[in-house]
């Protein structure tokens, strides 16, 4: 199985938890295409009615509407039955880094104000926040012994990436992946004048689905 297939069975199996006339957070990367996809098979099928969608990026409205969702936003309805998004990487506490794709701002919106927010991932994004990059933020890095760089356009490696927001986003590298306590690093990131957000989601997910080659396993709060 390739990474994008196992990517496609976590998707599909999260997508069964969808149920005519919910309100839904749509995710944004290669994982959640493949759920956006699934949903707008069902809604065309008929197994589906009554779903809409609130994307947590430009791309994701767009993946959204090409298979047929229909789409609405928060200040329409502030309360969101089931989000399913992906993540780089996951701890077995649930805690994620997300973010490569610069989604995260709106994506901790939507997922925030989700009843349910199932995560779905292929098997190599189990890591122990192994301090790859994936945190998302304006940093003086002296406060948390962290190396921040500036997270450039892929083509320019010059030119900042700017996010659906207009907002910057800087990798942090952390020394050999040791951070200490989540949360009292989140507050401290937020305490940052200019940081907007950050891209841990802690104690958000409501479960994960984790496709393996030998199977898929739910990992549950
Ligand atoms: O940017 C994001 O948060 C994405 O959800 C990312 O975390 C997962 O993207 P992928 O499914 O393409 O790996």
């Amino acid at each position: 199985l390739s990474q994008d297939e196992l990517k496609r069975i976590a998707a599909h199996r999260a997508v069964e938890q969808v149920e005519s006339g919910m309100v839904l957070g749509l995710g944004t990367g290669s994982t959640a295409a493949h759920a956006l996809d699934r949903i707008g098979d069902l809604l065309r099928g008929g197994a589906l009615r009554d779903v809409v969608g609130i994307p947590t990026s430009e791309w994701a409205a767009a993946r959204a509407a090409a298979a047929g969702i229909p789409l609405t936003n928060l200040n329409v309805h502030p309360v969101v039955d089931l989000s399913i998004d992906g993540a780089d990487e996951v701890d077995p506490f649930l805690n994620l880094v997300k973010g490569r794709g610069g989604s995260l701002l709106r994506e901790k919106m939507v997922e925030g104000a989700s009843r349910r927010f199932v995560v779905i991932v292929d098997d190599s994004k189990l890591n122990l926040f192994d301090g790859t990059p994936g945190f998302n933020l304006k940093l003086r890095t002296a406060s948390i012994n962290a190396k921040a760089s500036a997270f450039t356009e892929k083509e320019s490696e010059i030119e900042p990436f700017v996010t659906d927001n207009k907002n910057y986003i800087v990798d942090l590298f952390f020394e050999n992946g040791i951070i200490g306590d989540l949360n009292s690093i989140s507050d401290e990131i937020l305490r940052i004048t200019g940081v907007v957000e950050h891209g841990m989601f802690l104690g958000l997910a409501t479960s994960v689905i984790v496709a393996r080659k030998d199977g898929v396993v739910m990992m549950d709060n």
